[in-house]
């Protein structure tokens, strides 16, 4: 580096060498011999290029405050920000470093992202530069130290900076993306001549099945269907059904009944669907024309018992309904149901609280190789119960039994299914064996119509 033109002063008198000298008090010739060497070493160091020099000495500087900040385990940004805190300035010529440095910060960053060879390593170049931790967001930290002007000028530079490398990092993602993508296509292919993979689909359970059978055919009779809750009241279950307290169905071991509520009564599961016609009775004005498909429960278990079971049930009322409608009914539905041009039915006197008279119906069949056929041969089944709807039970549900009456009949869905399709064990529908669904279980899509055919 060239020397300055002010070179050496060659001679000064003592006094002021040892003033420049700062330090060097004695007489002594030697002492004040080494006091001019000092000067004239300082005085040496009056290059042109000293402004270069400054600049790569705070270069240095920075550098090392970071290092320092860090390994103390505080980030550039708090280290400027305490020192503005203790009232220390820093000279502007050092943040004008700062901004400089952006140009080569903005060169190394998108030189790495250009580089990144594919996702992963383009991630690691955010994160080190955009990253919570990352260059530039340190640098933007930074910004809270500065003066307002500073700030504006160094924060625009740096936010420029942050939108080029964000730009340039989309840029260089979405090539990425596409050719991580042509390599898939490249190497995965699709082996067309493989046999398709067998789907496991399940099937329709036979109670299902049947339940939708039976909505059919008693919605083509001009019937609705009505719900109603799983858990009832004494009223609904037995009261206005005309069973008395004393009546064997209201018996603890053939019930379920809950615990006793603090008035005194206590809720049961209800054991026949009867309470959906109740509550239809008593919210709607007669003509009624309903069936009740559900869920119902009773304390029993053996073969062709279950302790939840599914029953249908129906209930007409009108003024001038007769029995006339009730057999004709119900010999529509078997027909329809067992998918027979015609089946003798037997109606035998029985008895139940809720009906006068009552009857139990029975289904002309025959029994071959231990098989049951309906609508043929000289045996029969019984299938049902029903009778008129007893005034009690009218009267209960607020209608005036001398205007209104009725028929009604009840049903066991799980029954006639097991009638229909021949299953032999009842105990096996609520098993939930895939075998014996996969073996009795119905095609999803093979819906029961009338006109596409029930089964
Ligand atoms: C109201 C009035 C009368 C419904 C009826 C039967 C006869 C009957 C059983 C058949 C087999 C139930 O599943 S099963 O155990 N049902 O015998 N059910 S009459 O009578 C009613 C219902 C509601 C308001």
């Amino acid at each position: 580096m060239p020397r300055s033109k002010g070179g050496v002063v060659a001679r000064r008198s003592h006094k002021k060498v040892l003033a420049r000298a700062k330090g060097y008090f004695s007489r002594r010739k030697n002492v004040f011999r080494v006091a001019v060497q000092a000067v004239e070493k300082a005085e040496q160091y009056q290059y042109i290029g000293r402004k270069q020099k400054k600049r790569n000495f705070r270069s240095l500087w920075i550098q090392r405050i970071n290092a320092g900040t860090r390994e103390l385990g505080i980030t550039y940004g708090r280290f400027i920000n305490g020192l503005s805190k203790a009232g220390i300035e820093l000279r502007a010529s050092f943040r004008l470093r700062q901004q400089m440095s952006l140009e080569a910060l903005e060169q190394e960053t998108l030189a790495q992202v250009n580089a990144a060879a594919d996702e992963a390593a383009l991630e690691a170049v955010r994160v080190s530069a955009l990253g919570k931790k990352g260059v530039i967001s340190e640098r933007m930290k930074a910004l809270g130290g500065m003066s307002p002007e500073e700030r504006k000028s160094f924060g625009a530079a740096l936010n420029l900076l942050k939108d080029k490398v964000t730009e340039a990092i989309a840029a260089r993602k979405s090539v990425l993306t596409r050719a991580a993508l042509d390599a898939r296509l490249v190497t995965e292919k699709v082996d067309i001549t493989l046999p398709a993979r067998h789907e496991l689909r399940g099937t329709i359970h036979p109670v299902n099945q049947v339940w939708e059978e039976v909505v059919q055919i008693f919605g083509d009779l001009g019937f609705s269907v009505a719900e109603g809750p799983h858990i009832e009241d004494d009223f609904h279950n037995f009261d206005a059904l005309n069973m008395p307290p004393e009546h064997p169905a209201r018996q603890e071991h053939d019930t379920f009944y809950f615990n006793e509520k603090e008035d005194g009564t206590r809720m049961v599961l209800r054991t026949h669907t009867s309470p959906v016609q109740i509550r239809t009775m008593k919210s709607g004005a007669p003509p009624i024309r309903i069936i009740a498909p559900g869920r119902t429960f009773r304390s029993d278990s053996d073969m062709t018992h279950t302790p939840m079971f599914n029953q249908v049930e129906a209930l007409v009322i009108d003024e001038a309904t007769h029995m006339g409608h009730l057999k004709w009914v119900l010999h529509e539905f078997c027909k329809a149901f067992f998918e027979v041009d015609d089946v003798k039915m037997r109606f035998r006197a029985s008895h139940f609280p809720f009906t006068e008279p009552s009857m139990e119906v029975d289904i002309q069949c025959s029994w071959k190789d231990g098989q049951v056929k309906i609508g043929e041969g000289e045996s029969w089944l019984e299938i049902l119960g029903s009778g008129m709807v007893h005034p009690n039970v009218i009267k209960a549900c607020g209608l005036d039994p001398a205007k209104y009456q009725g028929f009604a009949f009840g049903m066991g869905i799980d029954r006639i299914a097991m009638l229909k399709y021949g299953i032999p064990d009842l105990r096996a529908f609520f098993d939930s064996d895939l075998r014996w669904l996969r073996h009795y279980g119905f095609k999803a899509l093979n819906v029961p119509t009338l006109a596409g055919g029930l089964s």
